[in-house]
């Protein structure tokens, strides 16, 4: 396998004006014919390079230049590429090329494949190549039409990108349409879709007047399920120009929901192409998190029509230049159609949950990779949510409006371009007319960066001042790591428990008037540029309490010398939700740390008392938001605690989260039962953020009063179970009662099952829900269910709620027995052989396994040797492999 480097990047030799392509669709094999005309980068040289195609699994039927059919002389091929060794110098010339491909054959899901019979294309990243040959790179963007073909009972929708300009019959019970995209884009947005669908339509009227057609498309009994991504697309077109001034472009939007999808959804031109679980939605059958999702992908993939589709990236290792910016894009967009503070408090929980183990492990990369073997593979939580994090960053520098001037310029120098992570960086810099020097190194340099702070106050000269050090660790391939600017929002806290006027601060010898511009009253930003900075606050009449990293301001690991009494204060006072939060995070993490220490030393666990006291009055404040108190009663992660640690013990920190819930719980069994009674609700399902905080309360504490295993309790649970009149509730139930083995989830399991059988969004939960369960021994179960009647290896969603969500339960994925990794081990290679791309994600089960003690390491390794020492492995999962054994 050849690994690809940033720094070769060379521009192309050749680009290319127009596509038109020609799509044969058929049972047993579909026709592409592609006609391209091409011009030289350096037009009248003597001698013209080759030009080099990019193609994979194509057979290949003709070529021709300028009208004139290539002997076999004239190019070469191999398994990879068709090379053209010397094209005509002239100005201009065309490449007609007709490939043979085969669908009905393609299990990875990438290029033309086939979905419940219907056609389908998945092109990003290096997917078009699998369609015809190509210069299947980014940079090389051209205006496309495409006319598809198809037999028209079998097929009687055909769809492709731009607008239709003409359709009509052919012979033989067929019939073609012609699609014309008028604005120019990379072939990785390139769409096709060929199938027996109908479509939910509405409209949308730009600011500017333009009326868009919009569709959502899926086989007719899903339609009913289509009403809430309609409402999230209108809700992210007219955020986007509320927001940003960023109007649709052309007069029709489509969507696609399709069963079998490797990942999430794509952003292709005017056609967007969704897996199922990302569209489809009812009360019944889906979840207030399925909706919020829904809300927050429609969103996203709408909003890469400009960061990603108008302004694109020059060559795959600028990723995050369109996933960082389009993430924090969707997540400012849920902030403002829900909670900001929730919102951010799910966006830093998830990013420290799974994003620092994979920065701290062997596949650590930075933003932007340095080098790759396989493009699918750096789809990553560090490109898509550190990058996010990163944008925040330059929003937080520069405020609101800095940051929408960056915006503005960036659209305006660069549109219809393929950039930079440099180019966004520069529209930013030169907005503002700022110089923050070393921020791009959150481009270059791996790893979560830790900031300690220690604080004094000096009660004579009323000064209080914040000592900041920071470190960022060794990644793999960095062994030294220069300092970054790190921007830290903070506000002070008098003894009421108010916020301190900030007046002045001293740095570096100078005394600057603070400024809170663009922040929330009193909160200021100091920028820590140096490995080791001091701020002195002036005129501070009495010791502050600090509000540090106020909104999570930057993604590192604070370490603080606050005690546990200033935790509490904060935790009771801040007016920074987000930290009020992050207050009882640190309570808890501490505390979990600590009995993890106990557990392991075979001392027996105990509760303080103030603990309980915290979750008590957090949950008897009716001031409080409810989703906030749901988010702050819910303990760290067990996967947030591992990664603190010098060694992850799995069975530790289970058990310590284990006693901590069942303890609260049998501390506040009435509080949580009075919860259940007062949050209940039998009205029409409603999904807005009031009763979507209601539900989360009342589940969480029924999810902790499950944990009693207590009979009365179980009753109540069934019952909530029983009368749920939405899946939120109804699945809520379940899940608290799955907790503990026996026959009463033998039973409620079986009952689901037997009720939403016909469904397979909805099995994939009861899939899901089995493979995370923490009861001793599962992966027993898990290998039965491989054999259930609706599992099937090839979809990517069954594959991921019954293998990928395994590691999800530690104690099991972790058995110290080793059943665990070799379950894994297996699946890797068998889903392998059909789907790389969903075989290789898998393989981030092992990611950390050096992070464990040595038997568990041992065992892990000889897991990855065998799968790294298998024939015919995937480069997908070669690369995983191979980098996590180095
Ligand atoms: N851009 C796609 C991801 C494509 C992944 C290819 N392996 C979805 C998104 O981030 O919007
Ligand atoms: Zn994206």
């Amino acid at each position: 396998p050849k690994e690809i480097f940033l720094k070769d990047y060379n521009k192309p030799n050749y680009y290319f004006n127009t596509v038109d392509l020609t799509f044969s669709l058929g049972e047993e094999h579909t026709i592409v014919s592609s006609n391209i005309t091409v011009y030289p980068r350096i037009e009248g040289s003597s001698s013209s390079p080759p030009l080099v195609l990019d193609g994979v699994d194509l057979k290949l039927v003709s070529v021709k230049i300028d009208g004139k059919e290539l002997q076999e002389e004239d190019y070469q091929q191999d398994a990879r590429h068709l090379t053209i060794s010397s094209p005509p110098s002239t100005a201009r010339f065309t490449v007609e090329i007709v490939t043979e491909i085969y669908p009905q054959k393609n299990t990875s899901l990438e290029g033309l494949y086939i979905s419940s019979g219907n056609f389908v294309t998945q092109c990003e990243a290096e997917g078009f190549r699998k369609i015809t040959y190509y210069q299947d790179r980014p940079d090389i963007m051209a205006k496309y039409t495409c006319r598809v073909e198809g037999d028209k009972t079998l097929y009687p929708v055909l769809l492709s990108n731009g607008n239709l300009v003409e359709q009509g019959d052919l012979e033989g019970g067929k019939h073609y349409a012609v699609w014309e995209d008028p604005h120019k884009k990379p072939c990785y947005l390139f769409a096709l879709v060929a199938g027996d669908l109908q479509s939910r339509d509405g409209s949308f009227v730009t600011r500017s007047g333009r009326k868009v057609a919009l569709r959502i498309w899926t086989p007719a009994e899903d339609l009913p399920k289509t009403v809430h991504a309609m409402y999230s697309l209108k809700a992210a077109m007219k955020w986007d120009e509320d927001v940003f001034g960023l109007e649709y472009d052309l007069d029709l939007f489509n969507i696609v929901a399709v069963p079998d999808f490797n990942m999430g959804a794509m952003e292709n031109k005017s056609l967007n192409i969704f897996n199922s679980v990302l569209v489809l939605a009812s009360p019944e059958t889906a979840t207030d998190v399925n909706y919020a999702q829904i809300l927050g992908v429609i969103g996203h993939e709408y909003f890469h029509n400009w960061t990603g589709n108008r302004v694109t990236c020059r060559d795959w290792f600028q990723l995050s230049l369109k996933e960082g910016l389009t993430v924090f894009r969707d997540h400012e967009f849920s902030s403002d159609m829900g909670s900001r503070a929730v919102q951010r408090i799910k966006d830093v929980s998830y990013l420290r949950e799974y994003q620092f183990p994979e920065d701290a492990g062997p596949i650590a990369h930075p933003v932007r990779p340095h080098s790759y073997i396989k493009m699918d593979n750096f789809y990553t939580l560090t490109v898509y949510e550190k990058g996010a994090e990163v944008v925040r960053m330059y929003k937080t520098l520069l405020g609101s409006q800095g940051f929408r001037r960056g915006m503005d310029l960036y659209f305006k120098r660069h549109d219809g371009q393929a950039v930079t992570c440099e180019d966004f960086y520069a529209a930013m810099r030169d907005a503002n007319n700022v110089d923050f020097a070393n921020f791009l190194l959150w481009y270059s340099q791996a790893g979560t960066p830790t900031v300690k702070v220690t604080s004094f106050y000096n009660s004579e000269a009323k000064t209080y001042s914040l000592k900041f050090s920071q470190e960022v660790p060794p990644t793999p391939g960095q062994a030294v790591k220069e300092p970054m600017l790190i921007p830290v929002a903070v506000g002070l806290l008098d003894s009421n428990g108010k916020d301190m006027p900030l007046t002045s601060v001293y740095h570096d010898e100078m005394l600057q008037e603070v400024s809170t511009d663009g922040q929330p009253a009193n909160t200021t930003v100091l920028l820590i540029k140096k490995k080791e900075e001091e701020f002195l606050f002036s005129e501070i009449s009495e010791r502050p309490v600090p509000s540090l990293l106020r909104g999570y301001s930057a993604p590192i690991r604070l370490d603080s010398d606050l005690t546990d009494s200033d935790l509490f204060f904060l935790l009771a006072h801040d007016s920074d939700e987000f930290n009020r939060w992050e207050a009882g995070q640190v309570l808890a993490r501490n505390l979990m740390l600590s009995l993890v220490a106990d557990f392991q030393q075979n001392k027996p666990l105990a509760l303080k008392a103030d603990f309980v006291h915290g979750v008590r009055s957090i949950l008897s404040d009716d001031s409080l938001d409810k989703e906030f108190i749901a988010k702050a009663i819910d303990l760290p992660g067990e996967g947030e605690i591992m990664d603190m640690m010098d060694i992850a013990d799995p069975d530790a920190v289970h058990a310590v989260r284990s006693f901590i819930r069942k303890h609260l719980a049998s501390e506040l069994k009435a509080e949580f039962l009075k919860t259940v009674e007062n949050n209940r609700s039998s009205d029409p399902y409603i999904f807005d953020h009031s009763n979507m905080s209601r539900r989360a309360l009342k589940n969480i504490a029924l999810s902790y009063l499950a944990t009693l295993e207590d009979a009365q309790i179980t009753e109540l649970a069934l019952n909530e179970y029983r009368t749920a009149t939405n899946m939120t509730d109804q699945f809520a139930a379940l899940t608290a009662l799955v907790q503990n083995p026996g026959e009463t989830r033998d039973e409620v399991l079986a009952d689901f099952y037997s009720k939403w059988e016909h469904d397979f969004l909805v099995v994939n939960k009861w899939f899901g829900l089995q493979a995370m369960s923490d009861i001793p021994g599962n992966v027993e179960n898990l290998r039965k269910l491989l054999q259930h009647p609706a599992f099937d290896l090839r979809n990517p969603n069954k594959v991921r709620s019954l293998i990928g969500r395994f590691p999800n339960s530690p104690v099991n994925f972790h058995a110290k027995d080793g059943s665990g990794y070799k379950f894994m081990g297996e699946m890797v290679l068998q889903v392998d052989k059909l789907n790389p791309q969903g075989a290789s994600r898998l393989m981030s089960a092992f990611s950390r396994w050096k992070h464990y003690d040595e038997t568990r390491q041992a065992l892990a390794k000889a897991q990855l040797e065998m799968i790294l020492s298998t024939n015919g492995i995937s480069e997908n999962v070669f690369e995983i492999a191979s980098k996590s054994l180095a």
